[in-house]
């Protein structure tokens, strides 16, 4: 610096200039992860050297050229309907310019069921694509050579079969198996937190991920044999704190759960991968990549890694969905870009794009190209690839990196106390304390003190709507079910029932329940029989909601709105000689929560007597659990387009029993279009993306007969 004038300048001199200039308001922006996010960051604020990219603890990136070398591997996830269907669309987007598949599957296959399984007549094909059995595989992988394509598959709950129906369409593409190039989810711990697609215990759960390990590590020396995922807590209303810390600490678990199998650390951790969301908080999502290599490096250092491979922390992002709405929805490219460009510059390997129809529906064609085509604008129009880590040295990053650091470490310290993360998942206090998040992140939307474009500022008087992606889950089924008969009818019974009873042996006794699912999947055992295999030893998981309460209570004290909405509960309850009594009901294989318990929750703490019915149900039991409670109202929360089968299967149960005086409403992810099919069939609410839950509320009291006054009266 040459100027003097410049040069004189302390930090005191811009302190004052600063208030000066906004007459002594606090600038100070206070995150919802607890960090004082100070106006300005100057060369005091950085205290730890970032060092070089390529070297421990790879804070500035994995690779020593990052993407001056190889961009990050454009890597889009998609699946829907039939295994024909989405061949069909890998094929054109590969075509197109992305680089990498990954595999969206339905929730009737996430959960161990075949198509033909009663408990998922409103999930097959819907979701994500639907895969039974060894024939499907084959089909979603013609003309994809899997030696040469990487492919990720997200599948925790029924990993086994998964994993064996793509080692065995590989090799029957001829592919050895050492050359199979790709990620596996495999990530059950957040399954039980976040994302419910469990199967069985966490005991064996956790067994099957150490089986997995010792498999691949052996025989697939290519293949990443899990991606642990942070994603999925930031969608539930985790803190980037709070994910990056659950994230790192999973991952801890699981090393130490492999090397207790008896496995080498250095022969599978380098195999290890990670996936984290990427929201809209930009700065904090860089800083959170560059920490969580830190973190990661640190963590594997203290296991007794040697190997700088099995400390380098690869991870894929995705853009985040809960951020994306409803409303004015072309709002939803300019997030997804910004959050691209956070995901790139804190040093990614690979990258999904959210669609602009994300908040309702599974992209068209149209929408999954401009997705794609955000990530080829920025590798290849705008020079951003050429510097390594280009924001490594700014005052901001490398500050904000050291503190969330040091926040998750604390974080990680507890879960280390408890036990290990298998411990505090078991506890509950890790979903306690996302909950918590996801409900004050609710209150503060309602409130618009954080904006949302388009939502809770600058509405549209009018919306237009987009045309969206419908699937025909019937067809579908049917299609299923019918390979499925064929697939029976032509196997070879006698080695298939053998393989299927050397699993069960294999679960009882302890044999790689891996291998000899793949012997069974050679003799086209299903996925629904596979999973049964071990079911049988095993057991199905269940679990029970426990909202939290008073989070919405206390964010909302003072509040007109919501005060007029609570004494609304108090008249109800004067006129019914109780308090109101709603059941909040999940069905089909759906195992989106968020949603689920933020409502919960908010209604809880107004004064309504929640029920919050167990995951998974079929329509008739959640009919049957609402006459039991004796409930005046259902909300029915469909996240994954099961709503137009299941709901009306609800409402029948309803009348069937004579009760069709229940009010029911519909909430989360329902295109427009639908609404007037579910308005027919007796749904009296309909909230989207993007509701107001306090006006949720206020409906309800309405339907319940009480003159609620409208908004600003
Ligand atoms: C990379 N390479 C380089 C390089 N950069 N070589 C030289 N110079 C450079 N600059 C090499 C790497 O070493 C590697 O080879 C190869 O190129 C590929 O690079 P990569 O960085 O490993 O990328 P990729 O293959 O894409 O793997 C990324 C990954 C992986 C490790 C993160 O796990 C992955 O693809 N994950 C994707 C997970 C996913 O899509 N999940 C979807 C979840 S959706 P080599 O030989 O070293 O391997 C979801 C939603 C829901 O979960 O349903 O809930
Ligand atoms: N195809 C494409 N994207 C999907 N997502 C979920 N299922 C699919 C699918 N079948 C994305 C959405 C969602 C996240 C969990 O994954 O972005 O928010």
């Amino acid at each position: 610096m040459t100027d003097k004038t410049l040069a004189a300048k302390t930090l005191g001199d811009w302190q004052a200039a600063a208030a000066k200039e906004v007459k002594g308001k606090d600038l100070t922006w206070q995150t919802p992860e607890g960090i004082a996010v100070k106006p300005l960051y100057t060369a005091e604020d950085v205290t730890v050297d970032p060092g070089l990219p390529g070297y421990a603890p790879f804070t500035r990136g994995v690779r020593a050229s990052m993407y001056a070398g190889r961009p990050w591997t454009i890597r889009q996830y998609a699946g829907f309907s039939t295994a024909e269907e989405s061949n069909a669309f890998y094929r054109r987007n590969l075509a197109a310019g992305q680089k990498g598949l990954s595999v969206a599957f339905d929730l009737a296959t996430h959960r161990g069921y075949d198509s033909d399984h009663p408990r998922v007549t409103g999930d097959v094909g819907k979701a994500g694509v639907a895969i039974d059995s060894v024939e499907d595989m084959k089909i979603l992988f013609d003309g994809i050579p899997l030696d040469q394509m990487s492919v990720s598959m997200t599948m925790n709950g029924a990993v086994i079969p998964i994993l064996a129906f793509f080692i065995v369409a590989g090799e029957e593409q001829g592919v050895d198996r050492k050359l199979l190039d790709g990620t596996i989810q495999n990530d059950i711990l957040k399954e039980f937190m976040v994302r419910n697609t469990y199967i069985y215990p966490p005991e064996p759960s956790m067994r099957i991920i150490s089986d997995i390990f010792g498999y691949t590590s052996r025989e697939m020396p290519k293949f990443n044999s899990i991606s642990i995922s942070g994603y999925h807590m930031q969608e539930a209303g985790a803190t980037q704190v709070q994910e990056l810390a659950f994230t790192i600490a999973d991952g801890m678990e699981y090393v130490k759960y492999g090397v207790a199998s008896g496995l080498d650390i250095d022969k599978f951790a380098g195999r290890l991968s990670f996936f984290f969301a990427i929201g809209m908080n930009f700065f904090m999502e860089v800083a959170k990549l560059r920490a969580a290599r830190v973190l990661w490096h640190r963590v594997m250092t203290k296991l007794g890694a040697q190997d700088e491979r099995s400390k380098m922390l690869r991870t894929h992002c995705q853009t985040s969905g809960v951020s994306l709405q409803e409303q004015d929805p072309y709002n939803n490219v300019i997030r997804t870009t910004i959050e691209a460009m956070a995901a790139m510059l804190g040093g990614t390997q690979s990258l999904h794009t959210n669609a602009l129809d994300e908040a309702i529906a599974l992209p068209t064609d149209f929408s999954a190209r401009i997705a794609r085509n955000t990530q080829i604008v920025i590798q290849e129009e705008t020079g951003m690839c050429n510097v390594v880590d280009p924001l490594g040295g700014s005052y901001y990053i490398e500050s904000l990196t050291q503190e969330l650091v040091d926040k998750a470490w604390e974080i990680i310290e507890r879960v280390e106390a408890d036990g290990g993360m298998a411990k505090a998942v078991a506890a509950g206090w890790p979903k306690a304390m996302i909950e918590e998040a996801a409900a004050g992140r609710q209150a503060r939307v309602d409130r618009a003190e954080d904006v949302i474009v388009g939502v809770n500022k600058y509405r549209l008087a009018t919306e237009d709507h987009l045309d969206t992606l419908d699937i025909d889950n019937d067809k579908v089924r049917q299609g299923q079910i019918a390979r499925l008969k064929w697939v029976r009818d032509n196997r070879d019974e006698t080695k298939c029932r053998a393989a299927l009873n050397a699993l069960t042996e294999g679960a009882k006794t302890g044999g790689n329940l891996l291998e000899l699912a793949v012997e069974a999947a050679r003799h086209r055992a299903t996925l629904g029989e596979i999973s049964d295999a071990m079911e049988l030893v095993f057991g199905r998981h269940g679990t029970f909601p426990t909202p939290v309460k008073g989070v919405y209570g206390s964010a909302y004290a003072g509040d007109s709105r919501y005060n007029q909405v609570v004494e609304g509960v108090e008249a109800v309850t004067r006129r019914l000689g109780r308090t109101p009594r709603m059941l909040v009901a999940k069905m089909g294989q759906d195992g989106h929560d968020r949603g689920a318990n933020v409502i919960a929750s908010a209604f809880g703490d107004m004064g309504f007597d929640v029920t919050s019915g167990p995951l998974f149900q079929t329509p008739e039991e959640a009919a049957k659990l609402a006459l039991e409670k004796d409930v005046d109202a259902i909300g029915a929360s469909s996240l994954a387009a099961g709503h137009k089968t299941l709901i009306p299967e609800l409402i029948g149960h309803l009348r069937a029993a004579g009760r069709s005086d229940i009010k029911v409403v519909a909430g989360g992810v329902i295109p427009p279009q639908d609404y007037d099919f579910l308005r027919e069939v007796g749904v009296q609410g309909i909230y989207g993306p993007g509701s107001n839950v306090v006006e949720c509320a206020a409906d309800m009291l309405r339907l319940l007969g009480h003159n609620m006054p409208p908004v600003d009266a």
